[in-house]
């Protein structure tokens, strides 16, 4: 038996190990903790293959998206035949909307169990990046937990980047449980955003590990930028609506919040830093992102457990600077842990995701420009939306400088049905829908969401329908539905 030194390689030999038609397990989670060297290797294996004519691709399931130097360079060597859960690089993008790469988005919380009952293909590689690997085959994770201890459970080979940008004081940040499958589940013993019922390592036999590739990289993530005024606006509809059903006694303290992926999710945990009104704030999600630095450097961050910690280069270095110090404020989980129903049932958590477009009967879209085009992927909002205690769905009221409209008659792709949905919030205000039939609703979305100039033709289709139905339920005049879509699909802007 081969010792791990033995194993220790570069990462083209490492990447000729990956077979041609492979279904490979990768670490990573939104932009975090994915494997770098390998997929750049592999790119560049695929590319001198497909120059001698000879056929090269492969599936990729991973925990989510991952940064350029992995789902980027593959895409763009034509080298995925295949992808899942949920990615956001525009490579990626491009190739999955030309119709050259299949991609089944999946919420993210179903993906591990998928994989392990068989419902899905079993990866035969896991290609999973890691701070240390002990002889005993003890992996320890480096920023993201996603689905890796489910692929290096199925996988019988394994290859693993050890990276050595975190250093052994990252040790102990991930709780990893991976519960039995139904009939023999157990309840999985989270009570308390901290309460920790894993193991710091993923134990796999090291016989499975056929190649070690050391490294030395950052995640690729964007510098954060600062919330513009839209996004602030937002947030503070948001915080003002919390507060106020605190006031009501409809809303007891000590729930913890989940927050989404992009600009405006951002915004509104910055806000929660500066809002004097809240104190401790506790976090249940899949994304910790970096407007949780602000809340730590506050003092107001109870505990933050996720999947994944994505942060810039900047606040890499930031938080390998203090991690000692940080650490017992974090926990890394797999993404089923992270966004399963029953913990996120049990914690009461308030959860805050963006929509592309909502429609005036509750429906949200978040993944399918004008029903076609995939801009990332339902992630795991909807684990969130279905379960939380308290839900809101948050956009701009306009993108594309005022020529789209985030409400629409009806969305162009559904996500989130109406039985999912809480709260729509955007610049404009928020609608409270909980409990309201269909009529009431549009009634409440257009006066409190709808943008200025878009106000008139909702108003309008929304009467129109009502003439239209008569007693129908939920008056949709299904021939006028998309006429804003059509209308920007046309002429670029939704107005008339
Ligand atoms: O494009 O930058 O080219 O102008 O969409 O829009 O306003 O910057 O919003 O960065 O917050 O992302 C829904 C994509 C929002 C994200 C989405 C255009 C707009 C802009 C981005 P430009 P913003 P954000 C847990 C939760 C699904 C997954 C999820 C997302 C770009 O939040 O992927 O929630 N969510 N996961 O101009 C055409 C419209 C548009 C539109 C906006 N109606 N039509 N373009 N844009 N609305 C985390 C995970 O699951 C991992």
């Amino acid at each position: 038996m081969k010792s791990l030194s033995q194993k220790i390689m570069s990462a083209v030999e490492a990447a000729d190990l990956i077979k041609n038609g492979e279904c490979i397990g990768i670490s990573g989670f939104t932009l975090s903790g994915y494997p770098k060297a390998v997929p750049e290797a592999l790119a560049e294996k695929a590319i001198a293959l497909h120059q001698k004519g000879e056929p090269f691709k492969v599936t990729i399931f991973s925990g989510a998206s991952t940064g350029d130097d992995c789902d980027g360079v593959l895409a763009r060597a034509q080298a995925i035949e295949k992808r899942m859960p949920y990615q956001s690089n525009p490579s990626l993008r491009q190739g999955i909307n030309q119709g050259l790469i299949q991609y089944r988005d999946e919420h993210l919380g179903s993906m591990g169990p998928m994989v392990r009952s068989g419902a899905l293909e079993r990866p035969t590689l896991a290609l999973i990046e890691c701070i240390a690997v002990t002889p005993e085959g003890k992996v320890y994770l480096s920023s993201s937990g996603g689905n890796s201890a489910t692929y290096l459970e199925c996988a019988d080979r394994v290859i693993l980047e050890v990276n050595s940008i975190y250093g052994e004081e990252y040790i102990g940040l991930h709780d990893t449980f991976i519960p039995s499958l139904p009939p023999f589940a157990k309840p999985i013993p989270i009570c308390k955003v901290n309460d920790r019922v894993g193991s710091p390592f993923v134990q796999i036999s090291s016989e499975k590990i056929k190649a070690i590739v050391y490294t030395e990289r950052h995640d690729k993530v964007n510098p954060f930028t600062a919330p513009d005024e839209i996004s602030k606006t937002i947030a503070s509809h948001i915080l003002d609506f919390i507060h106020f059903e605190h006031r009501q006694g409809r809303l007891p303290k000590g729930l913890s919040y989940q927050s989404g992926v992009g600009n405006v999710a951002n915004a509104v945990l910055a806000a929660m830093a500066q809002d004097s009104r809240l104190s401790k704030v506790n976090i249940y999600t899949e994304v910790i992102q970096e407007a949780v630095l602000p809340l730590l450097q506050a003092e107001k961050l109870g505990f933050a457990s996720g999947t994944a910690l994505t942060l810039s280069v900047e606040a890499q270095k930031q938080v390998k600077k203090n991690i000692s110090q940080w650490k017992d404020h974090f926990i890394l989980r797999q993404q089923e842990i992270s966004n399963h129903p029953e913990v996120i049932r049990r914690l009461g958590v308030i959860s805050m995701n963006t929509a592309l477009e909502m429609d005036l009967f509750g429906n949200v879209n978040s993944s399918h420009v004008c029903g076609s085009s995939i801009m990332n992927g339902i992630g795991g909002a909807a684990d969130f939306a279905r379960h939380c205690y308290l839900g809101f769905f948050m956009a701009p009221s306009v993108a594309k400088n005022g020529a789209v409209s985030a409400i629409v008659p009806l969305v162009s792709h559904v996500d989130h049905t109406d039985h999912d949905t809480m709260i729509f919030v955007t610049d404009q205000g928020v609608a409270d829908l909980r409990g309201l039939d269909p009529i009431t609703r549009a009634k409440l979305i257009i006066s409190n969401c709808v943008h200025p100039s878009y106000k008139a033709e909702l108003t309008d289709f929304l009467n129109f329908s009502i003439n239209q139905s008569k007693k129908g339920h939920l008056p949709i005049a299904l021939d006028k539905a998309f006429d804003m879509h059509l209308r920007f699909l046309q002429t670029g802007s939704m107005h008339k």
